[in-house]
């Protein structure tokens, strides 16, 4: 079994990821939480709900809670992680969180780390990066251009396909450029689980956290067939729209729709 998404990571060698997730309970996919009482306690993190690595729930920052009155705290230079069953080997899984975390100075390797599908981590200077994975256990870092919070948490929304074996990455509710992106590695074949990795620059927080094959409430405005309109437009040779979003698979951004109906309505 191997760990799936990334998040934050430093430094994760083959051996120490094959303990961390063989550790681990089996627990089911689809799985959603805020980390608040009765299923969590205040204390430390291990194996609470099926989480594991080091750190704890936590309720003296109640900046970095987003939902409730907890949130998981990920100790500095640690990792947390969840394993799941029954993940998805075909199709889309959207793994949601809000987050934040210590920076890194220095990109890491890709084939330098730990077998993974989606990774991710968070630069001083870079902002969010994604890893463009060759799915062979390389890649290219993309960053998002969107800095990392030194205040509150940043919502961090990953949908995965494990049909194409690409991901893309959704920043507060806004698609990051530059993908879809490879896996880092094909093969790994469904989702299985999740490692967060802090730096030695500070801790972490995750909260409302869920991996789910449900659609994030936040791409309804996204997630309707936009073809029509977009061939009626762009075939009547009209100044094309101001994309805020460019449409993928005919899908656009709510605040685009608003602008095809000002341009219909002649405003
Ligand atoms: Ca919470």
């Amino acid at each position: 079994m191997r760990a799936a998404i990334k998040l934050h990571l430093v430094h994760l060698t083959a051996s120490l990821l094959g303990v961390l997730v063989f550790s681990l309970p089996a627990v089911g996919y689809p799985y959603r939480t805020s980390f608040e009482a009765p299923g969590f306690n205040l204390g430390a993190i291990e194996g609470q709900d099926g989480w594991t690595g080091i750190g704890q729930i936590q309720d003296a920052s109640p900046s970095l809670v987003n939902r409730g009155t907890q949130s998981l705290e990920i100790s500095q230079t640690s990792t947390v992680s969840r394993s799941f069953v029954n993940g998805p080997s075909s199709g889309k899984v959207y793994i949601d969180g809000f987050y934040r975390g210590p920076t890194i100075s220095t990109l890491p390797s890709a084939s330098s780390l730990g077998e993974g599908s989606s990774i991710l981590v968070f630069h001083d200077t870079q902002g969010i990066v994604a890893l463009n994975g060759d799915g062979v256990g390389g890649g290219t870092w993309v960053s998002s251009g969107i800095p990392v919070s030194t205040s509150g948490l940043q919502r961090i929304t990953i949908c995965q396909d494990y049909s194409s074996k690409t991901w893309e990455l959704y920043i507060d509710q806004v698609l990051a450029p530059g993908g879809p992106f490879g896996f880092k590695d094909n093969s790994i074949t469904q989702f299985n689980g999740i490692d967060i990795e802090t730096s030695d620059s500070g801790k972490g927080y995750l909260d409302d956290f869920s991996a789910t094959n449900a659609v994030p409430e936040f791409f309804d405005n996204a997630l309707f067939d936009f073809s029509l309109e977009w061939d009626h437009e762009t075939g009547m040779n009209e100044t094309p729209l101001d994309w805020d979003l460019a449409p993928v698979d005919d899908q656009v951004d709510g605040r685009d729709l608003l602008e095809l109906l000002n341009r219909v309505l002649g405003q």
